[in-house]
């Protein structure tokens, strides 16, 4: 069947509320897994790159409250350890929740997976966060439950997930040692106690430590989320990749510290500085060697609806529901029917990636050349079909002669803000030109006159040659064809090096 179009609506904006992929000749990025753990993770799209592309996720903003305080957050917007802060969602009741994401599921047969991620700690709101997540595991079988927590009360909800059937818990752990966590948490509220500087720390770090091992031990997987904070946490998230692996989490998360002093929060007031997007994919890589790393968060807002780095909220306000008749039993029917095609269509393409081609090291290879980045305009599934100027973000690829990877997503404003305003200038071009640093050549379905000379200025090649085609098989008939017209030989020093 034809799979059906997910629209890229609203922006991840401003405005609101929480593996690397294989590559040409590389296999499946899951096919390592035990059947069971992949027949978790292979259409949630955290927990899979690959699936990412293909199927959505929604949040439900049902718990207010908070049981710490992170010197990246300001209470009056979501939580931000799930999620960008200055954005703000509306909260909801459980019976709102549920009725909201039926008919969202209804509505978009590739949401797979409803999480709780704020606007406060789901955790500290147990009661409306399992209601709604009991409501959800009786009337909605088929939706994959998510969680999102700082850990604080994590031991003693253990139970109470495994009940529900919570596959899938995120603990965000910025450390593992209390004199630096004190730089980021200055107190905890615990045991009807606020407690200050490094004793609160010390107890965050050991309630996330045990419930991290009590989610593992009952074979739930536990991704963990940490904030890349330059200067407090940043060189210590090695060593918390390396605890949380030990421990059996199964991916890490590390995101950048979103610090703005219009937020309002600590850090943002202070001039605190965040992360580059080099020392974020530094990061990453040097944590890599210890565990699985995503790539692919877009840091959403509390009450996220669509595929990630979307957000179609907009089309399920209340109202908006209350109109809406949905027979969630014909629904799951339809949706069983779309998650089938976009497995078997998933299927396909891992049999082809598997598949022996040729031996790349038996052949004649010519000039060695070198690695470059790639950057793609994409609004889902898997192929170039987002126009520059409404981009919102591009996905940037590292290729070499023999292999490519995922390397993340750049955020920018849209080159074209509507019909009249294109071009709105070199401050917008100027923004997205520098968000590509370190890219050489940019693909979208259609490129501006005007935008094009600006980046080839910038040493940036834009190319519109490969819209609608899948992104992998884009981005390598591009890179050999400026290998076999010579553009990419390896410098001398380069060469001898290697
Ligand atoms: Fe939501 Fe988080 Fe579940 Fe995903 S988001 S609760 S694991 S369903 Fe995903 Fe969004 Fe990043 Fe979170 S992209 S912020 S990691
Ligand atoms: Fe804010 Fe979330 Fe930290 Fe609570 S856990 S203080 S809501 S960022």
């Amino acid at each position: 069947m034809e799979l059906p179009v997910i629209s890229n609506a609203a922006p991840e904006a401003e405005g609101g509320g929480c593996s690397s992929s294989g590559c040409g000749t590389a296999p499946d990025a899951l096919s390592h897994l035990p059947d069971h753990i992949r027949s978790k993770v292979q259409d949630h799209p955290c927990y899979s790159e690959e699936a990412h592309h293909y199927f959505a996720r929604m949040h439900v903003a049902v718990a207010p409250a908070c049981n710490i305080q992170c010197n990246y957050c300001n209470r009056k917007y979501d939580c931000s350890n799930e999620s960008r802060p200055g954005v703000v969602s509306e909260l909801m009741s459980p019976d709102q929740a549920v009725k909201k994401t039926l008919a969202v599921a209804a509505a978009i047969p590739q949401m797979t997976v409803l999480g709780i991620a704020g606007p406060g700690d789901p955790l500290a709101n147990p009661e409306r966060t399992f209601e709604t997540f009991r409501q959800l595991s009786e009337q909605a079988p088929d939706i994959k439950l998510c969680v999102s927590t700082n850990g604080l009360s994590l031991p003693e909800s253990v139970d109470e997930l495994a009940k529900h059937n919570i596959d899938h818990v995120t603990i965000t752990i910025n450390c593992v040692d209390p004199e630096i966590g004190a730089q980021i948490y200055p107190w905890i509220f615990w045991e009807n106690k606020r407690i200050r500087g490094v004793e609160g720390a010390r107890i965050l770090i050991e309630q996330q430590q045990k419930g991290l091992e009590m989610l593992t031990s009952r074979g739930i997987l536990v991704k963990v989320n940490s904030v890349m904070i330059p200067g407090v946490n940043d060189q210590h998230l090695k060593e918390v990749s390396k605890v949380v692996k030990a421990k059996g989490a199964f991916l890490h998360n590390v995101m950048p510290l979103i610090a703005e002093a219009e937020h309002g929060t600590y850090y943002g007031i202070m001039g605190q500085r965040e992360p580059t997007p080099l020392e974020l994919q530094e990061l990453q890589d040097a944590c890599a060697g210890d565990m699985s790393m995503m790539r692919h968060c877009r840091q959403c807002r509390a009450d996220a609806v669509g595929l990630l780095g979307e957000d179609r909220g907009e089309e399920f306000t209340l109202d908006k529901i209350d109109e809406m008749e949905v027979d969630y039993a014909a629904a799951m029917v339809e949706r069983a029917k779309v998650h089938d095609a976009i497995t078997a269509e998933l299927d396909m393409k891992r049999a082809l990636k598997a598949a022996p081609k040729f031996d790349p090291d038996a052949i004649d290879e010519g000039p060695v050349t070198r690695n470059i980045r790639i950057a793609v305009a994409t609004k889902g599934g898997g192929v170039i079909n987002e126009h520059f100027g409404h981009a919102h973000e591009f996905l940037v690829y590292e290729i070499g002669p023999k292999e490519h990877r995922f390397l993340g997503h750049r955020k920018c404003t849209p080159y074209c803000m509507g019909d009249e305003s294109c071009g709105d200038g070199e401050t917008v071009l100027g923004g997205i030109i520098r968000s590509l640093e370190g890219v050489e050549v940019l693909l979208a379905s259609k490129i501006g006159f005007e935008p094009w000379a600006d980046l080839e200025k910038a040493g940036i090649q834009p190319n519109g040659e490969h819209a609608m085609e899948p992104i992998e098989e884009a981005i390598r008939a591009v890179y050999d064809e400026m290998a076999a017209a010579g553009k990419l030989a390896q410098p001398a020093v380069a060469r001898a090096a290697a």
